[in-house]
Formats: C-alpha cells, structure tokens, sequence
C-alpha cells in the first residue's frame, strides 16, 4: 500500500554517530539484503508555525517548581517531521564518511597533488552519478532554482540535499558546472575565470530574488578536498555553521578568484591544508611516501 513504509526491510548494524546537541542520528545497516546508510534529523522550530504549535499541540507536565515548568509538548503530526537521508546502495566509503573518526592535517604540495593525490582519486573517488542526473534532468529536475545552460561558463543551482528548504536559518545550495572535466580547486586557472565569476554573480542574484537573502549574507565557497570530483560551489547562509565550513576545508569562492587573478597558476603551485579521517586511504598514501 501507499502507506508501506520504505524502510521496514531496514536492520540496524551500527550507529555511526549521534548527537544530542545536533540532534540526530546515522545508522549503518541492510535494507533489503543492501548495504545502507540512513541519516536522522529533527527538524528545526519554524517561526511561520508557532501559532499552531502552540494552540494545537497536547502539553504533558513533566514538573512544576514556583515560576517553572517544563512540558513534553506533542505537535500536531505534519510539525513534527524527521528529515531522513536515505544511500543505497550504500558503499564502503560512506560508511567511513558518517563514522565519527579522528582527523589529521594534512599539507599538499603541488608536487604531493599530482604523485599522491591525483593518482588515488582517479582509482578511488565516489561515483558522481547523481551529479550527472542533476546536469541531465534524470533527477531532481523540478527542484533546480536557476540554470546557465551554456556548456563552457554554465552551471545549475538547486538545494543541497542536506538542506530541507523549510527554513531559511540553514539555507544550502550548491551550483554544479556543466563542463565534466574539471575535477576540483587544484584544475583550477585563469581559463575557469569566467566561469567562477558567472557562477558567483549569477548565483548570488538568483539567490536574492528567490529567497530574498542578499550576497552579503552568504558564505560562497568550495571544499577541499571535496567528496565528489566534478566541480561544485557551496552557497550557505552566513548565520549557519555548516559542516565542513571551516577554515581547514573551505575555500571562499572570491578569494579563489582573486587568488588565480593574480597568479594564474596559483591552485597548481601552492601548498593546501585540508583534514583527512584516520581511515581514509589517502591518509595512508601520504603516510607511505613518508609525508606524515
Ligand atoms: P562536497 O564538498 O563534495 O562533499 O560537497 P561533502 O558532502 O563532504 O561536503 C558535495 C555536496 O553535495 C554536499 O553538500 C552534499 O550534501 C551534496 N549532495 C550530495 N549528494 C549525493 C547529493 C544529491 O544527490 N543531491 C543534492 N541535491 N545534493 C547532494
């Protein structure tokens, strides 16, 4: 039936993580004989629907002591929503990904990109399948917000699927190039110029006009390393802290283009820092040439 629930064929392995502070939960485990990973989310309190919690929920007392009280409060059912992420099949190195693990600093050289990293990532990196879906229109067609169609500087804005879109506190997007051959920030030259720049400033005003926040309330940036290796912009919030968003992993977009500006080999030559998990197998690259 239509009420079937999709993951009743689902069994627990392993939680991979959970947080009480951020309020949710990563499971590892099959779904139909599958190897799956499933992601559990409360959902943040949305201003639009106090009115309604407030009147139309059930309140149970939990205790009262002079001036306070604490309640369990029971929202109507549609309030009470629990973003769930469901990958299957799920591979090894998704599992990894949401596994709460140490990390280490790493220091890539130019030289250390192309002996170490760029070799390991052309055996290594995740499908970008669903990258390929999005620029086709085999998925998530109706959620695109804004397209450059143009094959050289064009690109596709549309919701990160991390990102709910029922609020907008934690607003998440992502801008995805048509061109397939640039891999990450390390491609990147003064012949991309054109490109970051329409993706900036095209980005940012479609923004604007369909969520009515202003480019100075966003953080435009790129990962590095990023899990998938077909390029991509981030654009979140500034009032939301993001994973990843920090400064050992996030590049903003208009320094990058100011960077290759004024050296047009600058993603090349330079040295980047960025975090590797103690069991990611660049990890052990960099540690076999003897780089850790
Ligand atoms: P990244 O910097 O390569 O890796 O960014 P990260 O996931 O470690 O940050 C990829 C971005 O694409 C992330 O923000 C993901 O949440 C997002 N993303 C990943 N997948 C598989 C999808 C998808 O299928 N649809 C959408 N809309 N976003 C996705």
């Amino acid at each position: 039936s239509a009420f079937e629930s999709p993951l009743s064929g689902f069994k627990t392995t392993t939680v991979l993580r959970d947080s009480a502070r951020e309020k949710n939960m990563f499971l590892h485990g099959k779904l139909n004989d599958q190897e799956a990973v499933i992601i559990l989310e409360k959902t943040p309190i949305r201003e639009d629907t106090l009115f309604e919690l407030l009147h139309c929920s059930r309140f149970n007392l939990d205790m009262s002591n002079d001036i306070y009280r604490t309640y369990q409060l029971q929202p109507p059912a549609h309030l009470n929503d629990i973003k769930t992420t469901v990958i299957c099949p799920a591979t090894e190195k998704h599992v990894k990904k949401y596994l709460l693990q140490e990390t280490y600093l790493v220091e890539e050289t130019g030289e250390d990109y192309r002996t170490i990293t760029l070799p390991y990532i052309q055996s290594q990196s995740f499908s970008v399948q669903w990258v390929y879906n999005i620029l086709e229109k085999k998925a998530e067609a109706e959620r695109i917000v804004y397209e450059d169609p143009d094959q050289d500087v064009g690109f596709v804005l549309l919701p990160d699927f991390k990102w709910d879109q029922k609020q907008l506190d934690n607003l998440y997007l992502i801008a995805i190039v048509h061109r397939r051959d640039i891999k990450s920030l390390r491609d990147l030259t003064d012949m991309h110029l054109l490109l970051l720049s329409n993706i900036r400033k095209k980005g940012e005003e479609n923004i604007l006009k369909r969520y009515g926040l202003a480019a100075s309330k966003l953080r435009v940036y790129l990962h590095y390393q990023p899990s998938y290796y077909h390029l991509h912009v981030h654009f979140t919030a500034l009032s939301y802290e993001a994973p990843g968003c920090g400064v050992e992993r996030a590049h903003l977009l208009s320094d990058v283009i100011q960077n290759i500006q004024m050296d047009s080999q600058y993603y090349q030559s330079r040295s980047l820092s960025f975090p590797l998990r103690a069991d990611d197998n660049l990890l052990s690259k960099f540690k076999e040439a003897g780089k850790l």
